[in-house]
């Protein structure tokens, strides 16, 4: 009788079915560490961004884009129905004088305020640019904590102050497209950012 030999505890068809369980575990695991699962896995409902970790804003990275924590890791997040003059292109070209000005001010705005964003989804999918960044609004929370009337819409706020053009690429604003529209009804009529003549 051969003895010493290691020996799994199920062997046959069984031992493969466990082996493959496990490494679909781990290809899980690895996946929501990662947060690919939240950005192109049929995500049920993404995890909102106010639970363990919330709402804290990393950086701006310019007035369109910006970097929040997103559970254990910083989740790019292209804001969505806005996009702003360029200002940290690597073609310097494409940097214009408005670009500096919004980052700026989009840095200083955004400092230190609590936020949380909200994710849209197509299908199952929470949507994404061309990039492959996640879209998202982005929610000045004020107090009282969490969402109510008092806080801002980021996206909203921009469009009203000319910073961006009310964009359309990755669809409407949905149930925002009325506010979105106001403002930049508001923005061209005081001729302010893009619509300065
Ligand atoms: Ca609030």
């Amino acid at each position: 009788m051969a003895r010493g030999l290691p020996r799994l505890p199920i062997k046959g068809p069984l031992a493969v079915v466990a082996v493959l369980i496990a490494l679909g575990v781990g290809a899980v695991t690895w996946a929501e560490k990662s947060g690919w699962l939240y950005v192109w896995v049929p995500a049920l409902t993404p995890p909102p961004l106010s639970d363990g970790g919330a709402g804290t804003l990393l950086k701006v990275r310019d007035g369109d884009t910006v970097e929040v924590r997103y559970h254990d890791l910083a989740l790019a997040v292209r804001l969505r129905n806005i996009d702003t003059a360029e200002s940290a292109h690597p073609d310097a070209q494409r940097n214009t004088a408005l670009g500096e000005e919004t980052s700026r001010w989009a840095k200083s705005y955004l400092a230190g305020v609590r936020v949380r964003v909200e994710f849209t989804r197509k299908d199952w999918r929470i949507d994404k640019d061309h990039h492959g960044r996640a879209l998202g609004l982005l929610w000045l929370d004020r107090d009282p904590v969490g969402p109510g009337p008092e806080d801002e819409l980021y996206n909203e706020t921009v469009i009203r102050l000319g910073y961006s053009r009310y964009v359309t690429t990755y669809g409407t604003g949905g149930p925002y497209h009325q506010r979105f529209s106001d403002a930049e009804a508001e923005a061209k009529a005081a001729k302010r950012g893009v619509w300065r003549r």
